[in-house]
Order: C-alpha cells, then sequence, then structure tokens
C-alpha cells in the first residue's frame, strides 16, 4: 500500500489541509497568503507543485490555472517520451525525466500509461544518415542508448512500414532509441494533481492571473481574476502564454508563440507497435491505446495564441503520412487541434531565475516540453525552494542569451520544428 495511505500521511494531509484553510480562506485577512504560487496548471506546473511537497516541504502553496488541468499543451500533445538530443544540458534534463518515467505511475499511484515501445527515427536522406551519425555518438558519450537499424530491420520492426526504393523519399534506415516511447499526457496531469492535493496543495482551477505585486524588485504578490494573492514567490509554467506574463512583471523573453497542431484517425485494432518520427517527410506517429492513430507534423510558421493552425500543415503530413503508410490511405480522420508551443532561438527551454526577486519562469519548451515533464517539475521544484538553480536546470537560465552559451538544439533535437 502507497506510504501516501499510511496513518501518519493521512494526518498530516489533514493537519496540512486545515493549517491552508484556517491561513487563507478563512482569516479576516481578504487576500490568502502562500509560501509560493504556481502559475499554470499543465503537466510542468504540477509537477514542480508536487516536488515542492514531496522534497522540500513546502505545501502552502497554490497552482492557479486560468482554464482546467491539463488543458493547455499538455493535452494537446502526442505524447512522445525520448531522450536522444544533441547536446550535453540537454541530455542531463532530458536523460533525468527519462530515468523518472517509468517510476511515476507508481510513486502518484495513477497509471500514467507509459509505455517504452521505442521510437524511431527515420533516414531518408544522406543528411539524415550524417545527422544520425553524429547524434548517435553524442549520445553515447551522454551515456544513452540508440541503436541504427537498416532499412530490412526497420521493416522487421514495424512491418507495415513501406520501404520500396521507389518512392520520392525512399527509407534508408533508422535510429532507434528502445526504452522511448509514450505516455498517456492528460492522466499525468491529473496524476501529478493527485500528488500535489494529496499533500496539501491547494489546486484553483477558472483563476486567471492577470498581474503580479512586485515592490523594490521583488514579487509579494499575485493579481487574479478570483482576487488578489499574497506569496513571496511566484512560479510561471505557462508554456505558450509565457511572454503575456512576463509582460506583466515587466520582463521581456527570448520566446516566440506558434501554433502546433495534431490530428487522431478513428480507431483501429492494435496495427503500430511502435513510435515513428520523420523529419525529411515531415510526420510522426504512433497509435494510441484506444486504436487512434495519432498523427502530429510541423509548426506553423506564424504567431499566434489561436488554439488551431493553418489547413496546409495538415495536408502536408497526411501527404507524408500516406508514403511511408499506403496501408493507412483510406483510413478517416476524428478530430485535430491546435496547441500554442513557446519557442526559444535556440529550441531550449528557460528554467531560470529573473531579475525580480522570488519571480521564476519555466517555459520555452517549444514542441518537445511533455517528455520533460517530471525531470522539469523535479529540478524546477528545486530551483524555487532554494531561489538557486538546480545543477540540471543551471545551464537553462536566461542569462544564456547574454553570455552566448546557448544550447543549440535547432534540427540536432530530432524533431523538424
Ligand atoms: P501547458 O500544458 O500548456 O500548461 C500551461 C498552463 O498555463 C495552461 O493550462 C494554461 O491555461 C495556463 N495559463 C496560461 N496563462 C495563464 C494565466 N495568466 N493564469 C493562469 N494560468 C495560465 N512534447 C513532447 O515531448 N512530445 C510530443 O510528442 C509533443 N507533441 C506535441 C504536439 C502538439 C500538437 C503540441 C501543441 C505540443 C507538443 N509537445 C510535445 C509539447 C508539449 O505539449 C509541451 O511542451 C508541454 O506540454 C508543456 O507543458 P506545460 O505544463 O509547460 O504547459
Ligand atoms: O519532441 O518528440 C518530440 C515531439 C514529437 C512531436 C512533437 N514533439
Amino acid at each position: 500500500m502507497p506510504s501516501r495511505y499510511s496513518i501518519f500521511s493521512l494526518a498530516r494531509n489533514a493537519l496540512s489541509y486545515h493549517r491552508n484553510w484556517e491561513r487563507n480562506w478563512r482569516s479576516p485577512d481578504p487576500k490568502p497568503s502562500y509560501d509560493a504560487v504556481i502559475v499554470g496548471g499543465g503537466g510542468h506546473g504540477l509537477a514542480t507543485a508536487y516536488y515542492l511537497a514531496k522534497e522540500h516541504k513546502l505545501t502552502n502553496i497554490a497552482v492557479l490555472e486560468k482554464g482546467w488541468l491539463g488543458g493547455g499543451n499538455t493535452g494537446r500533445n502526442t505524447t512522445i517520451v525520448r531522450a536522444n538530443y544533441l547536446q550535453d544540458e540537454s541530455t542531463g534534463i532530458y536523460a533525468h525525466a527519462l530515468n523518472l518515467w517509468p517510476g511515476i505511475s507508481k510513486e502518484l499511484n495513477y497509471n500514467v500509461m507509459f509505455s517504452p515501445r521505442g521510437v524511431m527515427h527515420m533516414a531518408h536522406t544522406e543528411g539524415d544518415l550524417k545527422e544520425i551519425a553524429r547524434r548517435h555518438n553524442a549520445n553515447r558519450l551522454q551515456g544513452v542508448t540508440l541503436e541504427f537499424l537498416t532499412r530490412e530491420q526497420v521493416k522487421e520492426f514495424c512491418p507495415i512500414i513501406n520501404i520500396s526504393p521507389n518512392v520520392r523519399y525512399p527509407v534508408l534506415g533508422a535510429s532507434l532509441q528502445r526504452n522511448a516511447g509514450v505516455a498517456r499526457h492528460d492522466a499525468v496531469a491529473w496524476g501529478y494533481a493527485r500528488g500535489a492535493d494529496a499533500r496539501g496543495v491547494d489546486i484553483i482551477q477558472n483563476c486567471e492571473v492577470t498581474g503580479f505585486d512586485i515592490q523594490d524588485g521583488e514579487i509579494k504578490g499575485v493579481r487574479t481574476t478570483r482576487g488578489d494573492i499574497t506569496t513571496s514567490k511566484v512560479g510561471c509554467v505557462t508554456a505558450g502564454h509565457s511572454t503575456v506574463l512576463a509582460d506583466m512583471a515587466g520582463l521581456r523573453l527570448p520566446i516566440e508563440s506558434h501554433p502546433l497542431q495534431a490530428l487522431v484517425s478513428e480507431p483501429l485494432k492494435p496495427i503500430m507497435n511502435t513510435v515513428l518520427m520523420s523529419n525529411t517527410v515531415h510526420v510522426y506517429l504512433s497509435q494510441s491505446d484506444k486504436g487512434e492513430l495519432v498523427i502530429g507534423a510541423g509548426a506553423d510558421l506564424y504567431n499566434s495564441y489561436a488554439q488551431r493552425g493553418a489547413f496546409n500543415v495538415i495536408e502536408h503530413q497526411m501527404g507524408a503520412l500516406t508514403e511511408l503508410f499506403p496501408i493507412f490511405s483510406r483510413i478517416r480522420m476524428m478530430r485535430s487541434w491546435g496547441g500554442i508551443v513557446d519557442i526559444c532561438p535556440d529550441a531550449s527551454p528557460l528554467l531560470t531565475k529573473t531579475p525580480i526577486k522570488g519571480l521564476y519562469f519555466n517555459c520555452g519548451w517549444g514542441t518537445g516540453g511533455f517528455k520533460a515533464t517530471p525531470g522539469s517539475g523535479h529540478v524546477f521544484a528545486h530551483t524555487i525552494a532554494k531561489d538557486d538553480p538546480h545543477p540540471i536546470a543551471a545551464p537553462f537560465s536566461l542569462s544564456r542569451f547574454s553570455s552566448g552559451r546557448l544550447i543549440d538544439e535547432n534540427i540536432a533535437a530530432a524533431v523538424a520544428h
């Protein structure tokens, strides 16, 4: 039985609830007060709250979410989890997360359906082969194991793929990370939410942060659509809207917001046994436990906050899908949607303190932050609790844009967005 249900932890949780309630919602002071506020109830924000409570014993904290939990990119992504980036700093954070993934269902007592069914990156050109060779060598030095599959081994591993040489972009081989895979995205948000809630964290939905109270360069509170809150630590974990939050604090972040789309097919019997990513024909694909093919493609090139993208991107990804899998050419698509992703110029995230004391940002994960969720929450909680970056988070600070120590994952990030 998980320790959360022991008599001691039940008593601890009850006490913590009572304390928060007394302090924040019953006291004559009209402003609730928290030791820390996390803005954004996506996977990263909820994981941050969970690790703040679990590892740093900060339980008088609130997560403020303007919509519903996981309703942002966390519930909109194509769920690919892997750790085959190029730079050492990136492997630091993504491998940290990949090490945590297999244990989180048990730890949270909530099935996040992590399924390490392998992620295959296709090579269709000589350039792809060279890129794979470079990344395999870098990853080997970083302790990440990848395998190269020949064209025939690709067919053996994924029998429904078309490896005919007579197509526009023939399959020349693939890079395979066997311990990578997929997880159920909204369950990750719900699991961390439940874990945080069980440790006394207040999770407040339909509560939008509209401003900050900053005095003498220090954070003193947040303004929300449900009233003001006093706090000395605020972690903004608002993905596509981080520049909007930064603007409220008078800061500029080196981030652009773009739509990124995905779609799912009608449910099919199990047919696609792995995750496939092709940067050159530009599609990626897996099959969900419900049987739907989960299909994604590139980001739209323009900036937007509308949670939808342009149809030409979907048209292109359908062309790419049927080139690789003619077997899917008569399948009907059921739903398509978009999320707003936040992209830094070096395609790496920000896990950072800011010039305002007590204000922190976790953002810029762009098209690839789902896989990082457990690791990101873990190191960001440390950064907030200690007011000092966790060693894994330290390279991802804002200062890299003035020092020039960029962590360039453009193209190299093994996804061509
Ligand atoms: P979110 O889940 O977006 O959470 C941020 C929350 O902040 C939102 O719920 C939002 O409502 C809230 N918020 C914003 N402003 C405010 C405010 N003022 N007040 C209160 N709350 C606010 N990554 C992968 O690793 N693998 C993939 O396969 C993958 N595929 C993707 C496919 C698509 C179509 C998209 C859109 C993204 C994909 N990603 C993928 C990226 C991944 O989804 C994100 O990087 C990750 O989910 C970010 O999580 P988050 O918790 O930071 O943000
Ligand atoms: O980062 O693996 C990834 C990814 C796949 C689709 C979007 N992002």
